[in-house]
């Protein structure tokens, strides 16, 4: 059963996509153990358990490995019902209008250019962005190019998107003077879902000038984001410091794990054609597309894809990504 495996999250403090997970877990208070991991590649604790996927956060939940925030987020609230211990913070699956609204925010955060934008002010004097080894690294993350002159040629354009989404928050979302996205008494995934990139920014020293973006032009966002910290955190107090452990405590722990998810199977009318078994590579189209998976097919559907592998030491580990924003090929001269 899920529940009993440990949660162990591979990330870097300064991931915002990671801090969604972290949120997550400590609002819902899952007890989890984290497994430090460089902001640059190599990332050799996730080589060895049988990962090529480069992108930060990942979560295991024994030998099943979940990438993908939106996938680690909705595989959490699926294997952790809500119960007294572990709260729910999602809408109720009867509340259309709150799923559907939170569905558009994670959208909107993902897909629709927030985040994108959001890298796009880290302040130029950032000592990374001089660092000739990160532009390599985030150039082969994103395809774009890191220098500081390409971050200075685009934070006009990037300061002004930003700042609109700044105003769609305080005029549109907070507006009506609520605390909380979908009103209530406490932060939800709604939240999350809308919260982190506003959060990174406002915490990234230099990427938001006072003079344009500050508590003075948008009182009601930066109020909101001190109250989900200040929540967020209270929580995490509550449920207690993640465990820290090394690569090889974390592969050890994953290969003696005799738990593995197993819920699916491959879609017979999906579009691609591919079948249960088959050898295929996944990967994300939209950043880290230079690594790929390579396994056996045993999930394919609307939601997921599962591939299964051995790694180097031999142990059997399934690799989770969403179907969204994904892509899975059938590998060349693979047989059945
Ligand atoms: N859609 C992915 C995006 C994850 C992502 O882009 N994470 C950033 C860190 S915040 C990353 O991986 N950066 C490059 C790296 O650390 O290798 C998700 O939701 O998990």
């Amino acid at each position: 059963m899920a529940q009993n495996q440990e949660i162990i999250l591979y990330h870097y403090s300064f991931s915002p996509y990671a801090r969604r997970i972290v949120w997550y877990l400590s609002l819902r208070q899952i007890p989890y153990s984290q497994c430090i991991q460089p902001p640059l590649l190599p990332r050799p604790d996730l080589k060895a358990i049988g990962i090529s996927y480069r992108r930060i956060p990942l979560l295991s939940i024994g030998r099943s490995i979940y990438t993908d925030t939106r996938l680690i987020l909705s595989k959490l609230d699926e294997l952790y019902p809500p119960s007294a211990t572990h709260p729910s913070i999602s809408p109720s699956p009867s509340n259309t209008e709150h799923l559907a609204l939170t569905q558009l925010l994670e959208f909107w955060a993902v897909d629709g250019g927030l985040f994108a934008r959001g890298t796009q002010l880290i302040p130029p004097e950032n000592p990374l962005l001089s660092d000739a080894k990160f532009q390599e690294d985030r150039k082969d993350y994103t395809g774009r190019s890191w220098t500081p002159e390409a971050v200075i040629k685009n934070r006009p354009e990037a300061l002004v998107d930003i700042r609109g989404h700044f105003e769609t928050v305080e005029r549109l979302i907070l507006g009506d003077g609520r605390e909380w996205v979908l009103g209530g008494g406490g932060p939800g995934l709604a939240d999350i879902e809308a919260i982190w990139l506003f959060h990174w920014l406002s915490t990234l020293p230099g990427a938001l000038p006072p003079s344009y973006i500050s508590a003075a032009q948008f009182p009601k966002v930066f109020s909101w984001i001190e109250r989900f910290t200040a929540h967020e955190r209270a929580a995490a107090h509550k449920v207690g410091k993640p465990k820290t452990i090394k690569g090889p405590e974390a592969l050890e722990r994953v290969c003696k794990s005799d738990f593995a998810e197993t819920n699916g199977k491959v879609d017979e009318d999906d579009p691609t054609g591919l079948k249960e078994g088959q050898e295929v590579d996944v990967w994300p189209i939209d950043s880290g597309f230079k690594h790929k998976d390579r396994g056996r097919l045993v999930r394919l559907d609307g939601n997921e894809i599962v591939v299964e592998k051995e790694n180097d030491s031999g142990v059997t580990v399934r690799i989770h990504a969403p179907r969204h924003g994904f892509r899975v090929s059938g590998v060349e001269g693979s047989k059945l």
